[in-house]
């Protein structure tokens, strides 16, 4: 069994769509937390005023009968408030840093706006959709996924917060994005990236907590679940890399300094690490810690101060287009690398105990896990 995903829709077109397979059946989908997690992703301190216009609302058209999965494809439709894309005007200065020329050449199109329609961010509403639906099954199995700000232009957040303390926050108070005591410098930052046209990126986390050891694979290159959350991450507009556990620091080190040494407790669940340098994951398989995954975003491309540009129709010096836009949006971010990753980890726990239904899912899930501590 396998999950796959879709969507559709453009930025300003009437509706975003998206269509997720291979969810087993039996699972009841609460609308409201997938309409959580959307207005989730639409939160944060730096957003631009489309989030004053949209009111992200998940309605799924198929796929469910009296709100229970039937194991067949479900489709999910968020409609767009700011529905215009017929009567917006064509656009030929292209953005540095954006989808903007290199689609154009790419379309060989003269109007960058049947470009931007669909580069832009906004199709990740879609995403975070399909990944709540992920995140619930997720949940039948006492798997929680979260992200907090770890950077912002340059200022870190302090400390992680505890886990209960940032589930909590994620459930109650979608608003506050940025869980840190440096939130106030963040902002800022923001502000003053804000008031001199400009934009800043940053750093998040996503942290994956009570994972089975085993999900993904060392067989073959593309069941390595280190791969494919890296690979669903980078493929969020604007992120630049993505590391797992120590990451990039791993470089400078010894392997004798960074490798989790392993240790066994009969009466608590058997073996277990006092370090997580590897992030949860060896050899593409989990191993039982949290999976914990940062990447970086690069500051919004659309700056209210423009840089140089060149018109693709004149080929005149010209600067960049300016469009409405958010100044930062790493806390969204966040949002929808906790709601892909979701996507990744339900594909790989299908895969395991397989993705017919709730029941024969949960079944091999306890027999495995009765197994594993036998061993
Ligand atoms: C977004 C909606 C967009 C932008 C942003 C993401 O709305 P509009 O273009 O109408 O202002 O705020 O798009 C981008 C970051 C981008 O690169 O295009 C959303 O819903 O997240």
């Amino acid at each position: 069994m396998h999950i796959r995903y879709m969507t559709a829709g453009e930025s300003h077109g009437k509706s975003l769509v998206s269509i997720i397979d291979g969810i087993p059946k039996g699972l009841n989908l609460n609308v409201g937390f997938i309409n959580n997690e959307l207005k989730r992703r639409m939160a944060g301190f730096g957003r631009g005023n489309r989030m004053l216009i949209e009111r992200d609302k998940a309605e799924i058209i198929a796929g469910l009968r009296k709100g229970v999965t039937i194991g067949s494809p479900i489709a999910i439709l968020i409609k767009n408030r700011d529905f215009k894309i017929e009567t917006l005007h064509s656009i030929s200065s292209p953005r540095p840093g954006h989808a903007d020329l290199a689609g154009a050449m790419k379309f060989n199109d003269r109007d960058i706006r049947n470009i931007l329609e669909r580069a832009s961010a906004r199709e990740t509403a879609s995403r975070v959709a399909s990944g709540a639906v992920c995140k619930i099954l997720l949940e039948k199995f006492g798997i929680h996924i979260l992200s907090h700000v770890v950077m912002i232009g340059g200022v870190r957040s302090d400390k992680r917060l505890p886990l209960v303390a940032m589930k909590r926050i994620a459930e109650k108070s979608p608003v506050r994005c940025v869980n840190s005591k440096n939130s106030r410098l963040m902002c800022a930052e923001i502000e003053k990236a804000a008031s001199s046209g400009d934009t800043v990126g940053g750093i998040f986390e996503v942290i994956a907590s009570h994972l089975p050891p085993g999900l993904g694979s060392y067989t073959q290159w593309d069941r390595r679940l280190d791969g494919n959350l890296a690979r669903a991450v980078m493929a969020i507009p604007g992120i630049k890399g993505v590391e797992i556990g120590a990451g990039f620091l791993v470089a400078g080190q010894r392997g004798s300094k960074v490798h989790d040494e392993i240790f066994f407790n009969r009466k608590n669940n058997g073996f277990f690490r006092r370090t997580n340098a590897c992030g949860g994951i060896e050899g593409g398989i989990t191993n039982g810690e949290e999976i914990i995954l940062r990447a970086v975003m690069k500051p919004i491309a659309t700056l209210k101060n423009p840089l140089v540009s060149v018109d693709i129709v004149s080929k005149k010096k010209t600067k960049a287009q300016v469009e409405r836009a958010d100044v930062c949006v790493v806390p969204s971010s966040g949002v929808i690398a906790e709601n892909v990753c979701a996507i990744e980890i339900a594909c790989a726990m299908t895969e395991k105990f397989g993705g017919d239904s709730i029941s024969e899912m949960k079944r091999n899930y306890e027999a495995y896990i009765r197994a594993i501590r036998r061993i």
